[in-house]
């Protein structure tokens, strides 16, 4: 399929999407949320696919938001539908039985920074710089960055950044845990795929359930948490990468996993 404003590469079993919108500093309009939600549809059930990169295109920017120029003059009804779809998107990331890594490359502003938010882990360049500026516009995260920032970070940093729509340095965004390391812009999408490859070379459907068991335990009591993952664990033991996984270790030898 063919895409005005991303860009898919693969490399084994990695996916590289890069948001190609330089021109607006890759913000997201209507369109390319639609075209966000297609990719992924499609990353999440091709079989080559084991690992998704999210990264924008140029050298400034990740994404620096949803697109003010379009959501200047959008009815309430149209924004209401308009965050509806961007949450779409963002939780379709979160369910796909896959990895998604960011690779903040710049400027992750508002829907940009909600968008690394929707991914599992965010790696960013030394230069990046993060923040939700939405109420310096008048108007508040509307793409889950209110939910998802304030599970990651706890509430009361998540209410100062929000509250006061200030930008943060990826150092600081390192120290409050928003993301897991920060490298020199050259070496970030290189760092982000030598990661990718190592997830995409073990068993893909225990890294898929992992997934699945961390995502839905963080919304139970622990005590269910602990169900579904014994539930989850036991599943496991019906695939055949699990006995090639075991079996490759008693016999001294590399997993071939098929993810089947
Ligand atoms: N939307 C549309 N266009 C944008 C955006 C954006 N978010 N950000 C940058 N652009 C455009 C600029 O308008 C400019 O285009 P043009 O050349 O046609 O004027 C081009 O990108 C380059 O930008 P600048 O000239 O401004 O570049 P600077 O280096 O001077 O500044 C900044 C870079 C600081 C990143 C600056 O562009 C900026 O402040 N951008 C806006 C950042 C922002 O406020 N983001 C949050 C948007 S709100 C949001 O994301 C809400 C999400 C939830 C939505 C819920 C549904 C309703």
């Amino acid at each position: 399929m063919e895409f005005k404003s991303l860009l898919i590469e693969m490399n084994g079993g990695v996916a590289t999407l890069t948001i190609n919108r330089p021109q607006s500093l890759n913000a997201l309009d209507s369109e390319v949320l639609t075209e966000l939600g297609c990719a992924l549809y499609g990353l999440e059930y091709d079989p080559a696919v084991k690992v998704v990169i999210v990264t924008g295109a140029g050298e400034k920017a990740f994404v620096a938001g949803a697109d003010i120029k379009e959501m200047s003059t959008m009815t309430s009804f149209e924004a209401h539908r308009f965050a509806a779809k961007g949450q779409h998107v963002m939780l379709a990331m979160e369910k796909m039985k896959k990895p998604v890594i960011a690779a903040v490359n710049g400027f992750a502003l508002g829907g940009g920074l909600e968008l690394a938010l929707g991914c599992d882990f965010i790696y960013a360049s030394a230069k990046a710089k993060l923040g939700f500026p939405e109420v310096t516009l008048g108007i508040m995260p509307g793409f889950g960055g209110t939910q998802n920032l304030a599970r990651l970070i706890g509430p009361n940093k998540a209410n100062e950044m929000i509250f006061t729509g200030r930008i943060i340095t990826a150092e600081k965004a390192l120290a409050w845990g928003i993301v897991n390391e920060v490298y020199a812009p050259e070496e970030l999408l290189g760092k982000a795929r030598e990661t990718a490859a190592a997830i995409a070379g073990v068993g893909s459907l225990g890294v898929g359930y992992a997934k699945d068991a961390i995502a839905n335990g963080l919304n139970m009591t622990k005590e269910d948490g602990f169900r579904y993952e014994a539930s989850l664990f036991g599943v496991l033991f019906a695939t055949e990468d699990q006995r090639e996984g075991m079996g490759a270790f008693v016999e001294k030898r590399k997993a071939a996993f098929q993810g089947k």
